[in-house]
């Protein structure tokens, strides 16, 4: 069995989720043989150096101790924590992925994304995030003083959250054609990716092949949820305060 979760922006300031998570990655993952997270696991991430964060360390030995307990945990990157790097995926027992990442197994195959790569619509977001994921920007923002980056990450995303504000509707979405020529470069594979914060599953017909597109749901105080691979079927489950391991 396969669990694919992501948008859980963790935070100090969101007890409730982390509660969730954390009990899910001691109680139903276990159940798996692995977990996708499809980015934007935490709600910022400045740099690797911030394991040592009493917040982040405990989220990292939760993890570490699912994978310990034989789940193999992956891990792609979103925009709130693109910055997660081979320091936390040793510490963690996590593996990064690439985005995408094609997921092929016997059964069925996959195709991965966090999906922010294609809200082609949103031109600003675009340069932005052209710029920030160059290895030299990358490299510049991590040589800086963890202060530093702790308040350039508060400043992105107030300005990020001002201009969501002004977007109707908040999040922009895939761009359509530009989502069917993907399924086609990915030979039509089931498409799961979370960011758009609006989990549906959507039909594409691409040259005459029916394709699905899962879209994971973002975690709440009170409500997370997974889509689950029982190797025949994928179905949306819940993860609620209630479901303790
Ligand atoms: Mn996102």
């Amino acid at each position: 069995m396969i669990l694919f979760i992501s948008d859980l922006h963790l935070s100090p300031r969101s007890p409730g989720a982390t509660c969730l998570f954390l009990r899910f990655l001691a109680g139903r993952a276990r159940q798996a043989d692995a977990l996708y997270i499809l980015g934007d696991l935490f709600e910022v991430w400045i740099g690797d150096d911030d394991i040592d964060d009493p917040y982040h360390a405990q989220i990292v030995a939760a993890l570490r101790a699912a994978s310990d307990a034989g789940v193999k945990i992956y891990f792609q990157h979103g925009n709130r924590d693109f910055l997660l790097g081979e320091g936390f995926a040793a510490a963690s027992g996590v593996r990064l992925l690439p985005d995408p990442c094609d997921l092929q197994l016997p059964e069925w195959s996959f195709v991965l994304s966090h999906g922010d790569a294609l809200c082609l619509d949103d031109t600003a977001y675009q340069a932005f995030r052209a710029r920030v994921r160059t290895p030299e920007w990358q490299a510049r923002m991590l040589g800086r003083p963890r202060f530093l980056r702790r308040l350039v990450a508060r400043w992105m995303r107030w300005r990020s959250r001002s201009r969501q504000q002004a977007m109707n509707p908040p999040y922009s979405d895939l761009q359509g054609a530009a989502t069917d020529d993907f399924l086609r470069d990915h030979a039509y594979a089931t498409f799961i990716h979370g960011h758009t914060h609006r989990p549906a599953t959507h039909d594409h017909i691409v040259d005459g092949i029916h394709v699905e597109r899962w879209v994971l749901a973002d975690w709440h105080e009170e409500r997370g949820e997974c889509l689950v691979w029982d190797g025949a079927t994928l179905a949306r489950e819940a993860v609620l305060p209630e479901n303790r391991p």
